[in-house]
């Protein structure tokens, strides 16, 4: 294989640079065939740089055209450029300023990385190394500057000129140009630089904070979409008040603007008080997003907004760091959500998430600590590890120390760190010294990558009224780690007595026990509880208060026991996802289910549904069975997806359809005529009866495709209308391919929710979905420039429909290899997020596993390969 540069940069090897560059002047001059821009970088050596150290900036696809330093031109002799980096062979010794001028070409900017175009629109993507796509500079994050960026532009092409900052002047600039200059006061690396020009609509509002400062607030899309950025805009001004509410923080700039663009490259980017968002992630109508989309434009709304203060205003020191940034604030995200809707759903949907995609990127080849300490290609560790994993480890810290501990090192983290650029262990250290404890060994869940699996086996003792847990842990090797040292597991847990209600107990010995948690800080430990009347029923790591693989040998009894009497929500709904899971690994080795343990899973289910006690959030969340993917992974090898695939559905069957009168029953109970909106009450009803009509559909109870067809086409929300057309084409119905042909007329012309139809039709199990997606692919017409097409088709395939990627003939593999080498050459960033995908493959039977080798080493075959597919790829092939 041939790669672009192949180089390892390593955390070990971190030093400052030499010189700092503490102020830029931009100029751009922004033209329809090309940009010119000019930047004023005013550089200081340190105190402790030698003459002749020669000043290294980073470049990447530039083109020097003029340079200057304090005003002259230097000679050719004095630096070397070219397109990845420009260096001043022996800069003065002093504070200088060096003036450079680049052209670029923002048109022919597919990466998306740099200056770009989007449907006429110029906009810029930076983190984390876009910047040096723009001009030479000191492109890592601990180099902090002031930022003053002047735009000139035509005025019919981009009558709206935007930065970070506060606008300071603005003006006619002659020849039918016009200017805008922007200053940022806050110092900010690179990466969280951003402008906008371009012909844009806009709706307005304002924020005052709790100090009484009024912020401006702006969100700027495509003309005729202003009334559908409103949901965003109320979401902003929620996450505005929260901060200040939770966190104590306030927002810092006069100005607070969102643009929503077309192509991007992933969900948003929290460029200081300018944030550029991919429009999936803004737009929302009821006839057009679903329940789901307003919940992600909330969620990333209030994760870019928060990263004002956990990112920018405190930020990474290197890119290792990532997870200080990003876990922080997916935690103070999810937190969010939780105030603002329900916490047990919130948790439940977060911990399912966790499972479908950070578990298996933890124990397959890809696996790296949410603190990496090298990598090739740092865009490949924007990963659910560092994010998800990430926010696991703040949570755990957040368990351990108490709201008002953790409150407590919060505020000693922001006021230590303020304006600086630093590290997990700074991070850490704010934590340990506000609450006068040590992290030492917390910290090795930043640094160790692999699932733990915790097993619990319990024992009674009658006679002497003792209950003992015996608790193990052990992490599993991973590429680069083979032996793993234990961590501190925080294990949260309640014991119930013989009707359900909560049992105390007399004394415990055996590991630290503080009220509902047991601390397992040693590879085993054995907890003893002293004056135990009655065998109780444990209910352990309860609200999934440690991110592991819990094992517990727990009898289907006692699953379903916890199921209707756990007062913690997130362990109702594990136990009945256990029971599910349980049947459906024995069947998939051949063991039968009796009819017993099946009667008795209907009935949990039935006693569910009518329970008055739960809502229908959580009700929709816990009629389900664990999906195909969750189910291979626990078998843990040698996976056969189709044989999976059949039992599910016989598993679903067996259970569901003896309730279809309740069902249905249900289902038009939750009718309603009720105008669409998204607030929590709504949004669970809907979610438990478009459950309830997928659980008739899938379970092919008499009348259900027929119902799924009607509900598609009386629909008067996006939300049920494709609830009816994803069950229908998921199980096959009669009717799937006629409600299929008629959504893509329907809305074909709306790209976002033409993403919609391709999610569907490439999840789809069915056999000649491959050629269906071929067809797409192949016409002419289809934008194989924009990364939301792309992932809505081939992305989804990948990750989301294992029976015919992991086909045993091959061609799922190959198709989407093919795919890989085609799109690399385009966006080099989509191709490397699609070939994760693979990852399942040494877990696969031989036959596949031998196909999907067979796939990966034609890419690797296939020519020149991109840095970031290039890494993925031999990750890919090595672990
Ligand atoms: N910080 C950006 C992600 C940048 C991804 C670069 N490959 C958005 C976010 O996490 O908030
Ligand atoms: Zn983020």
């Amino acid at each position: 294989m041939r790669t672009e540069t192949e180089h390892t940069i390593y955390l070990k090897d971190y030093t400052p640079s030499p010189y700092r560059i503490v102020s830029v002047a931009l100029d751009f001059r922004i033209l329809a065939e090309q940009t010119r821009v000019q930047a004023q970088l005013t550089v200081e050596p340190r105190e402790t740089t030698a003459p002749g150290t020669p000043l290294v900036l980073d470049g990447d696809e530039l083109n020097l055209t003029s340079i200057a330093i304090d005003g002259l031109p230097l000679v050719l002799s004095a630096y070397a450029a070219d397109a990845n980096g420009l260096t001043i062979i022996e800069p003065p010794l002093r504070r200088f300023v060096l003036e450079t001028e680049v052209m670029l070409q923002p048109e022919g900017n597919t990466k998306l990385m740099g200056l770009y175009r989007s449907s006429g629109t110029w906009c810029t993507q930076c983190e984390p190394e876009g910047f040096r796509r723009i001009t030479y500079y000191l492109d890592r994050p601990d180099n902090l500057a002031v930022f003053k960026v002047r735009m000139t532009a035509p005025l019919d092409l981009a009558p709206v000129l935007l930065a970070n900052g506060n606008l300071v002047d603005k003006g006619d600039a002659g020849d039918g140009m016009h200017y805008a200059v922007w200053e940022d006061p806050f110092p900010k690396p690179a990466y969280l630089f951003a402008l906008v020009a371009g012909d844009l609509g806009s709706i307005t509002d304002s924020f005052t904070t709790a100090s009484g400062r009024k912020v401006e607030l702006g969100i700027y899309c495509t003309h005729g979409k202003e009334e559908q950025c409103l949901w965003a805009m109320d979401s902003l001004k929620r996450s505005m008040a929260w901060d200040e509410r939770r966190f104590g923080r306030e927002y810092d700039l006069d100005i607070f603007n969102i643009v929503a663009v077309s192509d991007f490259n992933f969900g948003a980017m929290e460029n200081k008080g300018l944030n550029i968002f991919n429009d999936k992630l803004v737009f929302a109508k009821p006839d057009t997003a679903t329940d789901g989309d307003y919940d992600g434009i909330e969620r990333v709304i209030a994760h870019e907004y928060f990263h004002n203060w956990t990112g920018n205003r405190i930020t990474c020191r290197d890119w290792f760091q990532l997870c200080l940034k990003e876990g922080l604030t997916v935690y103070r995200d999810q937190e969010f959500t939780s105030d603002e809707r329900s916490r047990a759903v919130k948790r439940i949907s977060d911990v399912a998430m966790l499972r479908r995609a950070q578990f298996p990127e933890d124990g397959g080849p890809l696996a790296h600590p949410p603190r990496p300490d090298q990598y090739r290609e740092i865009n490949n560790f924007y990963t659910t590890t560092v994010y998800e994993k990430g926010a696991e480890i703040v949570r755990m810290l957040a368990t351990l120390l108490g709201e008002a501990g953790f409150r407590k090192g919060m505020d000693l983290y922001f006021e230590r760190h303020d304006g600086e650029a630093t590290t997990i262990e700074a991070f850490l250290a704010a934590f340990a010294d506000a609450n006068g404890v040590n992290l030492d060994q917390f910290k090795t869940w930043y640094l160790q990558a692999g699932t733990p699996r915790l097993s619990v086996d319990e024992s009674y003792d009658a006679a002497a009224q003792t209950y003992t847990l015996k608790l193990k842990q052990e992490t599993p090797p991973t590429p680069g780690q083979p032996s793993k040292e234990a961590l501190v597991v925080p294990i949260k847990f309640g014991l119930l007595g013989p009707n359900g209600s909560p049992m105390g107990w007399s004394g415990v010995s055996g590991a630290e026990v503080r009220d509902d948690m047991i601390v397992l800080d040693g590879p085993s430990a054995e907890v003893t509880f002293t004056g135990i009347a009655n065998r109780p029923v444990p209910s352990l790591l309860r609200g999934f208060s440690a991110p592991v693989i819990l094992e517990s040998r727990a009898s289907q009894a006692d699953q379903l026991f916890l199921a209707r009497h756990d007062s913690d929500p997130f362990n109702r709904w594990q136990a009945l996802q256990d029971v599910g899971m349980d049947l459906a690994v024995a069947a998939v080795g051949g063991t039968a289910w009796s009819q017993e343990s099946i009667t008795a899973l209907s009935q949990a289910m039935a006693d569910t549904l009518a329970s008055t006690e739960l809502d229908d959030a959580f009700k929709a969340l816990a009629l389900a069975l664990p999906d195909e993917s969750l189910i291979g992974r626990t078998i843990g090898k040698d996976i056969d997806p189709s044989a999976i695939h059949a039992v599910r559905d016989q598993l679903l069957k067996a259970v569901f359809e003896p309730l279809a009168m309740e069902l249905l029953a249900a289902y038009r109970a939750l009718t309603s005529a009720a105008p669409y909106a998204p607030d929590p009450a709504s949004t669970g009803r809907r979610a438990l009866r478009n459950r309830l009509l997928s659980l008739l559909v899938a379970s092919e109870a008499a009348g259900a495709s027929g119902l799924a067809a009607q509900q598609y086409a009386q629909a008067s929300n996006m939300t049920d209308r494709l609830a009816a057309l994803a069950a229908s084409a998921s199980a096959g119905t009669a009717e799937a391919p006629a409600m299929l042909a008629d959504f893509r007329t329907r809305f074909g012309a709306d790209p976002l929710v033409l993403d919609k139809w391709l999610t569907v039709t490439a999840a789809a199990p069915r056999d000649g979905v491959i050629e269906d997606m071929k067809g797409i692919l192949d016409d002419p017409g289809f934008p194989k420039t924009n990364p939301n097409r792309l992932r809505a088709l081939v992305g989804t395939f990948a990750m989301s429909n294992p029976t015919q990627f992991a086909r045993a003939d091959g061609a799922g593999f190959r198709f989407v290899a093919d795919f890989v080498a085609e799109v690399d050459k385009i966006n080099p960033q989509v191709a490397a997020r699609v070939l994760t995908g693979f990852r399942i493959w040494p877990m696969l039977e031989s036959g596949r596993r031998d196909a999907a080798k067979a796939a990966l080493t034609g890419l690797q075959n296939s020519g020149t390969l991109s840095r970031n597919t290039g890494d993925i790829l031999s990750r890919m092939l090595a672990g």
